[in-house]
Order: structure tokens, then C-alpha cells, then sequence
């Protein structure tokens, strides 16, 4: 299926109902009132936040989002009906903007959760309502509001508590097939991943967390090599991020410089996401030969004093002391911190 975690959309409410001007008339009944009735109110869009929707590309076939206008008001002091609200559904995750301001609108988070993007028009008032004691005849009444319209920007960011980053085959989709239930796609060759996948991992007696898998990052990806910095986007909401280090001994790239190389590319994106607290992980350990290239890197994370972890997820060596400690460092990271002591 695609993915899409971008879009452009014009969201127009209905306008409000004219009210309406007229006079009761009836047999036998001489110079009868003013019985002119409001417009119903203009029908609003909303966009409402669902679970079962990962992506957006629903919203990019359809671009144009119109609410009905109100029924305009009827005579004897009929109100006009109101227009039905336009009901957009959006991926848990999704961020609104104005597309003109930049300004966000809404951060859907939660499932259910809904926020109306373009508010309907009022219905005007019908003539009856313009009566007063010195003026029993009026013909004024009012023609009802206009909707709201505005083009809105849309960006999934998905919702997960740790991000896998490193280079293409480091093994970061293995490594999330082996911990959760997600099947994505694995292949020796590079950005084998072409879009994220969430996977939920079970530990200790009944704690969990979400882990993002996404395509890999090159030297150079903040200028657009390879698939770029894109997929960083949905990193940004993580607490935690693991960086996978292949450090098997058929690779030809120097584990250390790597690490530097991905760290690099990550400030290039947003310095917020260099600061977030991660672990280096060394993968693929029952191919890494004499170890050497594990040592290195090993030395390198321990001079820097940054949290070091060799794993196999082939073997599942190495997987169980992960999953804790990364567990516990979530789980620590989302205690509220005026709470934190
Ligand atoms: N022997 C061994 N091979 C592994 C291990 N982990 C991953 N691999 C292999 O490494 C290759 C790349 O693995 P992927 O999980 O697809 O790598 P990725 O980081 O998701 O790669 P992209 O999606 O391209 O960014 C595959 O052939 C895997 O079978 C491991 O622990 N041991
Ligand atoms: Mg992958």
C-alpha cells in the first residue's frame, strides 16, 4: 500500500441560510404578522483522528472537502434545515496546519479525537424575528453568514516511543521482525524499507512500548541523498532513539565513523532530535569474525561514556537486555517531569 504523510487540502463550511421575509396570510385573518423563519446553520468540516488509518493517501485522490449550505427559512416561521457536518477520518498522529500562516490547527493524538477545520455559516434571522412594538411589518432580515474556507497542510508524524536509526542492511527491520509482531520486509540489500513500520514490543510482566523502524540514512541524506531526511519526521515524537551499527566482518564501512556520519546527518535535520537520549547498537554479532570492528566501536562508545549494546537478532543474543533496558528508559522518560525527582 502507499504511504503518504503529506498532503494539501481545501476545506470550505457551508454557508449559513437566509432567513426570509414574509406575512402571515390566512382567511378570515386581516393584516396577519411577520412569520418569516431563520436559515439553518451551514454544515462545518471536522477532521477526526482513527486508528485504523495509517496513512494518508486517502486524502490525496480527494483534495476538496465542501460542507452544504443551511436551508434558507420558510414562511408560517419555518427554520431551515441544517447542513450536515463533512467528516474527514486522519491517521492517529496527524498534525494540521493553516498552509498560509504555517499555524497548527489541531495535533490529533488519540484516537476519536476531532477538531472541525472549517466552521459553518450561522443561519440569518426571518423577518418574525425583527418585530418589535413599533415596528410590526418589518421586511428586513438577515442573509446568514458564510462559511469558512482555508487550505490546510497535513503532516503524519507517527506516534511511537523509540526510533531505529542507522544505515541501510543494518539490520533495523530484522531487528524489529524479532522483538514485535511486525513483518517487515527484509533484504541484504539497501533501503529494502521503503516506508515505516510501528512495531509493539511486550516486556516484563505487562509493560510495552512502539518502536519505528524507517528507511535508512546515507552520508549525505540531508541533502537529499538517497530517500533524504524525510522519514525523520516520524521519529520526532520518540523518547529514545537506538542507533544500529552493523558491525559484521563483511562489511566495509568503519563502525565509528558511521556513528559520526549518522549523528552528523540527524543535527542536520533538527537539533532537538540530536539531543534526545539514545544507545549505540552493534548488530549482526554472530557474523562479526575476530571482532574487531565490534572492539572499536565498543572503546569508542565507552570513551564517550554512551550506553553500548551488541545483539544478534538471528540468534536473539543480546535481545532480552535490550528490550529491558530500553523498556525501563522509556518507561522512565514518559513519568511527567515535575513528577521526576
Ligand atoms: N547474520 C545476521 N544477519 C542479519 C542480522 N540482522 C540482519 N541481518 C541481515 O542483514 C540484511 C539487512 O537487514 P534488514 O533488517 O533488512 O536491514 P535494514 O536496516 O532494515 O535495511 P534497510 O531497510 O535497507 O534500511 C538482511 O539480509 C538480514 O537478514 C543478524 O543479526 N545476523
Ligand atoms: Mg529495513
Amino acid at each position: 500500500m502507499l504511504f503518504v504523510d503529506q498532503v494539501r487540502v481545501f476545506v470550505k463550511a457551508g454557508d449559513g441560510g437566509s432567513g426570509t421575509c414574509s406575512f402571515r396570510r390566512e382567511k378570515y385573518v386581516p393584516f396577519g404578522g411577520p412569520d418569516g423563519g431563520d436559515g439553518g446553520d451551514g454544515g462545518s468540516v471536522l477532521m477526526v483522528a482513527s486508528q485504523r488509518l495509517t496513512t494518508l493517501l486517502d486524502l490525496r485522490y480527494q483534495q476538496q472537502y465542501k460542507a452544504k449550505p443551511g436551508w434558507p427559512g420558510g414562511g408560517a416561521n419555518k427554520h431551515g434545515r441544517s447542513a450536515e457536518d463533512v467528516v474527514i477520518k486522519v491517521p492517529v498522529g496527524t498534525v494540521i496546519k493553516d498552509d498560509a500562516s504555517g499555524e497548527i490547527v489541531a495535533d490529533l493524538t488519540a484516537d476519536g479525537q476531532s477538531q472541525v477545520v472549517a466552521l459553518g455559516g450561522h443561519g440569518g434571522r426571518g423577518n418574525a424575528r425583527f418585530a418589535t412594538s413599533t415596528n410590526r411589518v418589518p421586511t428586513n432580515f438577515d442573509p446568514g453568514t458564510p462559511g469558512e474556507e482555508r487550505w490546510l497542510r497535513l503532516e503524519l508524524k507517527l506516534l511511537a516511543d523509540v526510533g531505529l536509526v542507522g544505515f541501510p542492511n543494518a539490520g533495523k527491520s530484522t531487528l524489529i521482525a524479532a522483538i514485535s509482531s511486525a513483518h517487515p520486509k527484509i533484504a541484504d540489500y539497501p533501503f529494502t524499507t521503503l516506508t515505516p513500520n510501528l512495531g509493539v514490543v511486550s516486556w516484563g510482566n505487562d509493560h510495552s512500548f512502539v518502536v519505528a523502524d524507517i528507511p535508512g540514512l546515507i552520508e549525505g541524506a540531508h541533502e537529499g541523498k538517497g530517500l533524504g531526511l524525510q522519514f525523520l519526521r516520524h521519529i520526532e515524537r520518540t523518547s529514545f532513539l537506538l542507533h544500529l551499527i552493523d558491525i559484521s566482518e563483511w562489511t566495509a564501512e568503519d563502525p565509528v565513523a558511521g556513528y559520526e556520519v549518522l549523528r552528523k546527518e540527524l543535527a542536520s535535520y533538527d537539533a532537538a532530535l540530536k539531543s534526545r537520549p539514545f544507545a549505540v547498537v552493534g548488530t549482526k554479532l554472530d557474523i562479526a569474525g575476530n571482532g574487531q570492528r565490534l572492539e572499536a566501536l565498543r572503546a569508542y562508545c565507552k570513551r564517550r561514556r554512551i550506553k553500548f549494546f551488541t545483539i544478534s537478532a538471528a540468534t536473539r543474543e543480546g535481545l532480552d537486555a535490550l528490550i529491558t533496558f530500553v523498556g525501563q528508559k522509556v518507561a522512565s522518560l514518559r513519568i511527567p517531569c515535575e513528577t521526576r525527582s
